[in-house]
C-alpha cells in the first residue's frame, strides 16, 4: 500500500497512453519470499496519443534490472512506479523484479493461500506484480513461463509448453494487466469437457485442494449450462481451449474472471448438500455464471479505464440475472433482486457514499466496486432492455459484440449501439449514468365517467456533489384491475420522463385499481399511495407476481410503521391476507416463503428514516418479533399442511423445485418454533440430512433461545470444514437477542478458529455483527467499539477488506443523537489511526462528511 497523500482521479481526464503492446512475455521464478519476475515487452508509440510519457506503475517491487533493446539502464523510481527516457519507435523493454508473495496479505498482486501461489489484480493489482502500465486501456498478448516446484502451474490462454518444474502459457486474446493471473499449487483437478456449438472441444477444470473434490461437481454443471446459454442467449462461444476455475481460501471478494483462469473464493464455488445450503448452491451457480459471461462482457470487450466500470459489472450482472431466472424462477429471482438493491444499493444511493452507476471521481477503485455499479448498473441495462424491446435489445447487443470486440470500451459506445440499433436519442437515458440518487415517484389519480388518469411525478433528493436534479427517463410498467378482480388492462410501459406527466385510460367501466412498476420496471422508490383496502385487494388479485408480493410487502410494513411509531397492533387486514396465500396450493412454495419473510430490520429503518421518523433499532426489533409471533398464532392451523406440503421425497437437489419446497418448510418451522417451543426444530435438526434443513432448524433454535447442546454438536461435527464453520460463527451472532449480540461476538474475537486474516472468517464474524441492526447498534456503543477495533487492526493486512466493512457505518446520521455521537466517535477513530490506508480513509472521509 502507498502511503502518499492521496490523489482523486476524474473521468474528464482520460487521456490514452503513449505507446501500444504487440506482445507481453513474462518469467516466474516463484519463491515464497523472493519471486523473480522477468518481464519482456514489446511497446511502440501509439498515433493516436499526444502525451509520450513513459510512465510505468509498480509498486512494492525490488528493481533489479532493466533493459531497453538489449541495454541497462537506470530508470527513475518511486513508489507508484518508475519513467524512463525510451525511443521514438518501436522497442523492447525488459525488467526483472523480486516480489514478496509470501508476505503479501493484502490479497491483491501475487500472494498466498495455504501454499499456492495466486493473483488477483483487478482493478490495479497487477503493478505489484511487474513494471507496467496497469491500465485497461492497454491491450496485449501474453505469454507466460512459470518455474517451480509445485505439481500445478496455470495462467491465462491455453498450455503451449512443459516440462518437469515448469509450464508455459500462452493466451493469444490481447487483454488489459487486470486479467492476467497465475496459480501454482498442490492442486487436484475436477475435470470434463464441453463441446461449443462450432463444434469445438473445450477442456473444463475445477482445481482445488485435496480433499475438496467431493464439492465440484455442482460448480462444473453450472460452468457448462452457463457455456451453453450464453451460446443459446447471447450467442457468445467459448475461445480457447480449455477454461480453468481454481478455489482459493483467501480472497477479498466472490470470484474473478481472468482470462480462461477464473479464480473463486471457495465459498463462491464449492459446495455439497452436507455442506452447502441451497441458498449457497444458487449463489454459487449465479457467481459461476457471472464470470464465465465476463469472457465476452468485460474481457473481449474490456473498460476503456476504471470510471466505465459498469459497462462490464453492470451488463454482466443483468446477464447472470436473466440465467437465473432462465434456470429458475423468474419471479422469485425478481423479488430477490430488489430486495437485494433496497437493501444494499438503495441506502448506498441516498447516503453520504452516494455515487452515479458511472462515477466521476475516485481515489481508490477498489471502493467503487458497489451495489450502484453493479446492482443498479445492471436495473439500467433492465430499463434500457424494457425500453427498445427484446428484439431490438438483442440487435444491439450483437452490434455491440460486432464492433466493438477486442476493444475498451466506454458508455458512450455502449449507448451508441442502441442508438444506431433502435433510432432512439437516449441523451436523457443517459442520466441513470451521471445523476446519483434514488428517485423517488408519488402517485395521484382521478376518475371520471369512463376514463381514468394517472398521474406520476419523480423527484430525486440532492447527493453528496449533486444538489440539481433533473427528470430521468423512467419506464413503469403497469396494468389496471377491475373491481372485480379482473385486469382490464394488460401490462403496458408507461414513460415517465417529465417531472410529472399524466396518462389517460378511457373506456372502463368502472374505477379501475392501478398496479403500478410491475415487475420493479425501475430501481425507484415508489409511494402508491395506496390504501391498505388496495393492496390487499392485489395482494389477493394482481396477476403480476412481483407486485402481488409487494402488495403483502406494503401491507406489512405499514402494519410495522404503526407498530413502531403509534403503538397499533398487527393487523387483521396483513395476516387474513397473507393466510389466503399460504393457502394457495397453487403458488410455487418459493413464491409462498417469500410471503413470509418481513420486511428487514434495516429496511424499515430506512422507511422510518424517509418520513421523517429518527429510527430505534431496539423498537424496530421488537416490532419484528411481535408480528412474527401474532402470524404465528394466525397461521397455526395451516402449519401441518404447510409442513406437508415442503415434503422431498426425492435425493437432495438444490434446484428450484426441491428449495421452494425447503424454503417454505423452514419458514413454516420458524413459526412453528414459536409456538412449540422449539420440539419440532429440534426434531428436524436430528433427522437433518442436508446443510439446508440442519442449518435451518438450529437458528430457529437459536432464536428461540435455545439450542445450545446442537450449536456445540454442530461445531463439533464440522469443525474441519472452514466453509460450515464460517456459518457456525455467523449464525450465532446473527440469532443473539440485540442486548448479548456484541458480547457474543466479542467472546467469538478469542475463538481459536478466528482466523482473522481469512477474509471469510472475518466477514463471517464482524461481518454479521454489523448486519445484525439491533445488535450492532446496541445503544451502549459496544457493536461500534468492536467493529471499529477490528477494522483498525485489519487496516494494515488488509485495506480492501477494511475499506468495505466500514460501510457499516455508512447510516450513522440516520440515528439519535446519542448513537451518532458513538459512531461518530468511532469513525473518527478510525480517521485518526497512523497509516491508515488509502482505500479506508477514502471510505471513512466520505462517510464522515456525510
Ligand atoms: N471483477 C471482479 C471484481 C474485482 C474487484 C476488485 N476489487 C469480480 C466480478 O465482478 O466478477
Ligand atoms: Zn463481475
Amino acid at each position: 500500500m502507498s502511503d502518499a497523500a492521496p490523489t482523486t482521479i476524474y473521468l474528464k481526464d482520460y487521456t490514452p497512453f503513449g505507446y501500444l503492446i504487440d506482445s507481453v512475455h513474462l518469467t516466474f521464478d516463484l519463491a515464497a519470499h523472493a519471486t523473480r519476475v522477468t518481464s519482456r515487452i514489446a511497446f511502440r508509440p501509439n498515433p493516436d496519443a499526444r502525451d509520450r510519457k513513459f510512465f510505468l506503475h509498480g509498486e512494492q517491487l525490488r528493481l533489479i534490472r532493466a533493459a531497453i533493446d538489449g541495454a541497462e539502464i537506470a530508470p527513475e523510481v518511486t513508489d507508484e512506479g518508475l519513467t524512463a527516457n525510451v525511443p521514438n519507435a518501436p522497442f523492447v523493454w525488459e525488467t526483472e523484479v523480486e516480489i514478496d508473495p509470501g508476505n503479501n496479505t493484502a490479497l491483491e498482486g501475487l500472494y498466498m493461500s495455504n501454499g499456492m501461489y495466486c493473483t488477483q489484480c483487478e482493478a490495479e493489482g497487477f503493478r505489484k506484480i511487474t513494471f507496467y502500465p496497469d491500465r485497461p486501456d492497454v491491450m496485449s498478448t501474453f505469454t507466460v513461463r512459470i518455474n517451480g516446484d509445485l505439481p500445478v502451474l496455470l495462467s491465462n490462454g491455453n498450455p503451449t509448453a512443459s516440462g518437469q518444474g515448469w509450464a508455459e502459457w500462452t493466451d493469444p486474446w490481447p487483454k488489459p494487466a487486470y486479467l492476467f493471473a497465475l496459480v501454482a499449487g498442490d492442486l487436484i483437478a475436477y475435470p470434463d469437457q464441453f463441446t461449443t456449438k462450432s463444434d469445438r472441444g473445450v477442456e473444463l477444470n475445477l482445481w482445488v485442494r485435496p480433499g475438496d473434490e467431493g464439492k465440484c461437481a455442482f460448480g462444473m454443471e453450472a460452468l457448462k449450462k452457463s457455456m451453453k446459454w450464453d451460446e443459446e442467449v447471447y450467442g457468445r462461444e467459448y475461445d480457447l481451449d480449455v477454461f480453468n476455475i481454481v478455489a482459493v481460501d483467501d480472497f477479498n471478494m466472490g470470484a474473478m474472471e481472468n482470462k480462461g483462469l477464473n479464480i473463486f473464493n471457495s465459498s463462491a464455488v464449492l459446495a455439497s448438500p452436507e455442506t452447502s445450503t441451497d441458498a449457497n448452491f444458487e449463489r454459487i451457480e449465479a457467481i459461476i455464471a457471472h464470470e464465465y459471461f465476463h469472457n465476452w462482457t468485460g474481457n473481449r470487450i474490456t473498460c476503456r479505464d476504471w470510471f466505465q466500470l459498469c459497462l462490464k459489472e453492470g451488463l454482466t450482472v443483468f446477464r447472470d440475472a436473466q440465467f437465473t431466472s432462465d434456470m429458475r424462477s423468474a419471479p422469485v429471482k425478481r423479488i430477490h433482486d430488489a430486495i437485494d438493491l433496497r437493501a444494499r444499493q438503495f441506502p448506498e444511493d441516498n447516503g453520504p457514499l452516494s455515487h452515479p452507476v458511472r462515477p466521476e471521481s475516485f481515489q481508490e477503485i477498489n471502493n467503487f466496486y458497489t451495489s450502484t455499479v453493479y446492482e443498479k448498473g445492471a436495473e439500467v441495462i433492465g430499463m434500457l432492455k424494457r425500453l427498445v424491446g427484446d428484439e431490438a435489445y438483442s440487435k444491439a447487443l450483437n452490434l455491440y459484440f460486432d464492433r466493438h470486440d477486442g476493444q475498451a470500451c466506454t458508455i458512450e459506445d455502449w449507448l451508441k449501439v442502441f442508438e444506431d440499433t433502435t433510432g432512439r436519442d437516449l441523451t436523457q437515458f443517459k442520466r441513470w449514468y451521471s445523476q446519483s440518487g434514488t428517485p423517488r415517484i408519488s402517485v395521484s389519480e382521478s376518475w371520471d365517467s369512463g376514463t381514468y388518469t394517472l398521474t406520476l411525478s419523480q423527484e430525486t433528493h440532492p447527493t453528496p456533489g449533486q444538489s440539481e436534479k433533473l427528470p430521468q427517463v423512467i419506464p413503469v410498467a403497469f396494468g389496471l384491475l377491475g373491481p372485480n378482480g379482473d385486469e382490464v388492462r394488460g401490462t403496458q410501459v408507461l414513460e415517465l420522463t417529465e417531472a410529472t406527466q399524466s396518462f389517460q385510460f378511457t373506456g372502463l367501466a368502472a374505477k379501475p385499481i392501478p398496479s403500478i412498476l410491475r415487475d420493479f420496471s425501475a430501481p425507484v422508490i415508489l409511494d402508491h399511495g395506496h390504501s391498505n383496502a388496495d393492496r390487499a385487494f392485489l395482494l389477493a388479485h394482481d396477476t403480476d407476481p412481483f407486485n402481488r408480493w409487494q402488495a403483502g410487502r406494503s401491507l406489512a410494513e405499514d402494519n410495522l410503521f404503526r407498530m413502531i411509531t403509534q403503538d397499533s397492533a398487527p393487523d387483521g387486514q396483513f395476516l387474513d391476507g397473507l393466510l389466503a396465500v399460504l393457502r394457495d396450493g397453487d403458488l410455487d412454495p418459493a413464491y409462498r416463503a417469500l410471503m413470509l419473510q418481513l420486511p428487514s430490520q434495516s429496511e424499515l429503518a430506512s422507511t422510518l428514516y424517509d418520513s421523517g421518523h429518527t429510527p430505534d433499532p431496539l423498537a424496530i426489533w421488537t416490532a419484528i418479533e411481535t408480528l412474527k409471533q401474532a402470524t404465528a398464532q394466525h397461521v397455526q392451523d395451516l402449519l401441518p399442511r404447510l409442513h406437508s406440503e415442503s415434503l422431498v421425497d426425492a435425493p437432495y437437489q438444490p434446484d428450484a423445485e426441491q428449495s421452494g419446497k425447503r424454503a417454505l418448510g423452514n419458514a413454516a418451522l420458524a413459526l412453528t418454533t414459536r409456538l412449540d417451543s422449539g420440539t419440532q426444530a429440534a426434531a428436524e435438526y436430528d433427522r437433518a440430512n442436508n446443510m439446508t434443513q440442519q442449518l435451518a432448524s438450529l437458528a430457529c433454535l437459536l432464536r428461540a433461545g435455545k439450542g445450545e447442546t446442537q450449536l456445540s454438536s454442530f461445531y463439533d461435527q464440522w469443525q474441519h470444514d472452514r466453509l460450515v464453520l464460517d456459518k457456525w460463527f455467523g449464525l450465532q451472532i446473527s440469532l443473539t437477542s440485540p442486548d448479548a449480540t456484541p458480547a457474543v461476538a466479542l467472546g467469538l474475537t478469542q475463538h481459536p478458529e478466528f482466523n482473522w486474516k481469512n477474509p471469510n472468517r472475518f466477514r463471517a464474524l464482524l461481518g454479521s455483527l454489523a448486519t445484525n441492526h439491533a445488535g450492532f447498534h446496541h445503544a451502549d456503543g459496544s457493536g461500534y467499539q468492536l467493529l471499529a477495533d477490528w477494522l483498525i487492526r485489519l487496516d494494515p493486512v488488509n485495506p480492501q477488506t477494511t475499506a468495505r466493512m466500514c460501510t457499516a457505518f455508512q447510516t450513522w446520521k440516520r440515528y439519535d443523537d446519542k448513537r451518532q455521537a458513538l459512531m461518530r466517535a468511532q469513525l473518527t477513530r478510525i480517521s485518526e489511526t497512523p497509516n491508515l490506508s488509502r482505500d479506508t480513509t477514502e471510505m471513512v472521509s466520505r462517510i464522515l462528511d456525510a
